[in-house]
């Protein structure tokens, strides 16, 4: 991965300091040609939350995950669903708690340990993206 850009798998991992609300973060992960992060395990999560303490990053950061089509029905921006296991092992006890408020999912900040929650999707967060490696090779 480039500088700047933290490797797992296949994937490149980046985290925007850009305080912007759901939708517009998960435009500008596109528009560089990937998306909002899928965190669906725990070595995802323990990766971006290092990045985000090494940033010094202590509120919410977009992570790409919504209920917006559909009322309690959470999709992964790669158009997986969250399964109930996922939601048992890296949200945060009690999350989802927002109902119809809450339908864009976040990294928690530094007082919830950096686990995952249900957030209003107009707030201003930072953001995580993911991107293929082989994309960057390719333009290398
Ligand atoms: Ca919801």
């Amino acid at each position: 991965c480039p500088t700047g850009y933290s490797p797992h798998n296949d994937l490149c991992y980046q985290v925007v300091q850009t305080l912007i609300p759901y939708s517009v973060a998960k435009t500008q992960c596109a528009e560089k040609g990937g998306k909002l992060a899928v965190v669906n395990t725990i070595g995802i999560r323990e990766l971006l939350k290092n990045v985000a303490e090494y940033q010094g990053i202590r509120d919410f950061i977009w992570v790409g995950m919504d209920d917006q089509e559909e009322e309690g029905k959470w999709i992964h921006a790669d158009s997986s669903l969250v399964t109930t296991d996922e939601v048992a092992t890296l949200w945060l006890a009690g999350e989802p708690n927002g109902g119809k408020t809450e339908n864009c999912g976040a990294m928690l900040g530094l007082k919830w340990d950096y686990q995952l929650g249900d957030s209003i999707c107009s707030n201003n967060q930072a953001f995580f993206c993911q991107f293929l490696l082989e994309s960057f090779n390719q333009t290398i």
